[in-house]
């Protein structure tokens, strides 16, 4: 990869500890094989790296390309259906008996093979690569047999060879119940969660292991043999937890050292407590809070009070969050859940980097870090999360992923 210099830049590096947003005012990056070799104020330029090819980007904003840190685009149909029934004030009891909710998506996953899933998930990923991400993470969860959560681990991995993407995956077969396993949710766990998850990491599939800790989903105990036995298998874990009630989702999960654990509206003292012990990230996901019209908002000022960090991601999936924009997740973290501009751009790139396990790599513009920059036609930081649906992308620099 070759020497580059970028110049003419309002440098928002999200490095903690200094200006807010880490802003260096003209600002120029140095690069060289894929890494970040030189950042600082372009009358401070080293003379070895002013002879670089340079780009002059005429005083626009440079943030670290953005990060969606919990997403669920591999995926067959869609709910639209659904969304006019909901609205007609169907109930989920209702919809699921009409066959729909996460059945229906299941069905719809099932019946596509590898290329078909790739295909159905590349629009989703194109908008977010659009909006200037560079790195994506994507979960199963909607094949729930062996096959069909394998099927879909690969095609995940597919989409970051045919996209200038890093792709990090998470297993999550413990997402919900098949019908063929209603009501019997250990027969399920040990004849297909366990057995899905040593295939897939016999094959390489998994960077993470997920689960959904929900009175509609499967209990502590429940995951808590999942994730016994991701540990086993020296795999990192997060956790869906406390979205629709506190079952002590995210205290198990931080017992277990995880990434992260991810929704959190019903998140208590005792769960901020532990997440801040174990160092875990609170991902918040705030398409699903307003598409089912959540009241209950994440304990926000807790976590910011206890040193938790907080990333903000898409939780783009056909049924509580059909959302591909980050940008738009920004405007809602900070608009429904009280985020500063800051905290949320930060949520989408240095701490979204913590919940996959990147921090030393990426999410943040440094020497040593990634070249993986979001260059913008705003001069303010604060834009990214006031603009609604007006996507102010100007290049997206991502070398080592081209
Ligand atoms: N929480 C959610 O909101 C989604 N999954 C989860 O664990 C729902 C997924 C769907 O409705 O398809
Ligand atoms: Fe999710």
């Amino acid at each position: 990869m070759s020497r580059r210099l970028y110049t003419g830049l309002r440098i928002a590096t999200m490095e903690p500890g200094g200006p807010p947003y880490g802003l260096v005012e003209d600002g120029a990056i140095a690069v060289e094989a894929g890494r970040i070799a030189w950042l600082g104020p372009r009358t401070a330029l080293p003379a070895d790296r002013a002879d670089a090819p340079a780009e002059d980007f005429a005083g626009r904003l440079a943030t670290p390309a953005l990060i969606d840190c919990h997403t669920h685009i591999v995926f067959g149909g869609d709910r639209a259906r659904e969304f006019e029934m909901r609205l007609q004030g169907a109930s989920y009891a209702a919809i699921a008996r009409a066959g729909g909710g996460i059945v229906s998506t299941v069905v719809a996953t099932r019946a596509l093979d590898e290329d078909g899933l790739v295909a159905a998930a590349l629009p989703r990923l194109d908008a977010m690569i659009a909006e200037g991400v560079a790195t994506v993470e994507i979960k199963s969860g909607y094949g729930l047999t062996v096959d069909d959560e394998l099927a879909m681990l690969r095609a995940a991995r597919r989409l970051g060879r045919e996209r200038p993407v890093r792709v990090k995956t998470s297993y999550l077969a413990a997402h919900a119940l098949p019908p063929e396993y209603r009501e019997r949710p250990d027969a399920y766990i040990d004849a297909v969660v366990l057995p899905g998850l040593e295939a897939a990491h016999r094959e390489g599939l998994v960077d993470a292991v997920d689960g959904f800790c929900e009175t509609i989903a499967f209990s502590p105990a429940e995951i808590d043999r999942v994730f016994a036995h991701a540990r086993a298998l020296g795999l990192p874990v997060k956790l869906h937890a406390e979205q629709l009630s506190n079952l002590g989702g995210a205290a198990l999960a931080a017992s277990y050292g995880a990434l992260s654990a991810d929704h959190l509206e019903y998140l208590d003292e005792a769960g901020v407590a532990a997440m801040a012990a174990a160092g875990s990230v609170a991902v918040l996901l705030p398409g699903a809070f307003y598409t089912l019209r959540e009241t209950q908002c994440p304990p926000v000022a807790a976590l910011r009070a206890a040193g938790v960090p907080m990333a903000v991601a898409t939780d783009c999936n056909p049924g509580s969050s059909p959302l591909a924009s980050p940008l738009l997740a920004l405007n809602m973290a900070a608009t429904l859940f009280r985020l500063t501009p800051e905290e949320a751009l930060a949520g989408a790139t240095r701490e979204a980097a913590r919940a996959l396990g990147l921090a030393q790599e990426t999410g943040t513009l440094a020497p040593g870090k990634r070249a993986e920059i979001a260059v913008w036609d705003v001069a303010e930081p604060a834009a990214l999360a006031y603009r609604i649906g007006f996507n102010p992308l100007h290049r997206r620099i991502a070398e080592g992923l081209a």
